[in-house]
């Protein structure tokens, strides 16, 4: 199991590289002031410098149809051959993804045959309890993508079925720690969906969001989570669905992105992106270097640090981003 996750992923390139494929219009319009510059990770050690990536496409194309990688999503107008003619050209999801690890609790998959995407978010504050707080976002994360490679082609997938079997499973490993996580599935021209917790997922429309989740938390900085023996119960999982179009962007990620970036950054991100012909896998990078970087910004708040400042219950007002792993799946709808 284990390894199948391993094979999803390989290490991309540096920050320095995903730093340098941020446009300065694109930092300019989302306030990053200065070219990514060698950080020191704190917790992360090493590790913090190093992102991984899906690779862009596994192996089996889906079908013949030719999207460059760069340059091809580029019209978001209808894509040639989609709609009538010989029968309806079935949608499909094109994903990539950007992993920046900063405590590497964070963990991801996705498969191109059904169009499957899922992002998990280890609970930090189980740090104390267990040597390995990742243990549980990567076993749900391993399982789903087991179940998913395991269905007959053209079966249709439930992500809150998928997450609810993946959390039995999780939990008969005795996998230790917490997790958040979201799930999200394409059949026909429906978009499903399920998540627990405050990892998320926003659909942009002509670079607008037109949807996305809300964070379940008990209060601030206290997202609801899955565990064995604790936790939420799986039937606190919001679940949902809609319709989408040919040229809808969906960005799924755990905190570590949206505690980052604002709504209106990633929209103003997705806008540029799309009009620069940006690919699935180009779009997850610039948004995971551009959340990284905003999550070492000290001299803008963060989504997160503007939620401190809302609530009277917190230990300490935030300032600036917020250091975490960052997350991000990009899943363009063709
Ligand atoms: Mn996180």
């Amino acid at each position: 199991m284990e390894a199948r996750m391993e094979k999803l992923v390989q290490i991309k390139g540096t920050l320095e590289e995903i730093g340098g494929l941020i446009p300065d219009i694109l930092r300019a319009a989302v306030g990053l002031e200065h070219h990514f510059q060698a950080v020191s990770t704190g917790t992360g050690g090493e590790t913090g410098s190093e992102v991984t990536s899906s690779p862009q496409k596994p192996k089996q194309e889906q079908d013949g149809d030719d999207e460059g990688r760069d340059g091809g999503g580029g019209g978001d107008g209808d894509g040639e051959g989609e709609g009538e003619g010989e029968g309806e050209k079935a949608l499909r999801m094109d994903w990539a993804s950007c992993y920046v690890p900063y405590h590497d609790e964070d963990a991801h998959f996705g498969h191109d045959g059904p169009g499957v995407v899922g992002v998990a978010d280890g609970v930090g504050g189980f740090r104390r309890y267990c040597k390995d707080a990742g243990a549980f976002a990567r076993g749900l994360m391993t399982s789903a993508l087991a179940q998913v490679v395991a269905m007959e082609p053209g079966t249709p997938v439930c992500p809150y079925a998928l997450l609810e079997r993946a959390y039995d499973e999780t939990v008969e490993s005795g996998a230790p720690g917490a997790s958040t996580a979201v799930i999200l599935s394409l059949a026909g021209d429906v978009l499903k969906w399920a998540y627990i917790g405050d990892s998320g997922f926003a659909v942009l429309r002509g670079g607008k969001v037109v949807e996305c989740s809300v964070p379940q938390q008990e209060h601030f900085n206290a997202p609801y989570y899955l565990r064995r023996g604790g936790g939420k119960s799986i039937t606190e999982v919001k679940a949902s669905e809609m319709r989408v179009r040919n040229g809808d962007v969906v960005v799924a990620g755990t905190d570590g992105l949206f505690d980052n970036m604002s709504d209106a950054d990633l929209e103003k991100i997705v806008q540029i992106g799309t009009a620069l012909g940006f690919s699935s896998r180009t779009m997850a990078d610039v948004i995971g270097g551009a959340a990284f970087e905003m999550s070492r910004c000290t001299g803008k708040d963060s989504p997160f640090a503007v939620e401190s400042w809302k609530q009277e219950r917190v230990e300490r007002h935030r300032y600036g981003g917020k250091a975490d792993d960052i997350t991000v799946v990009v899943a363009r709808i063709l």
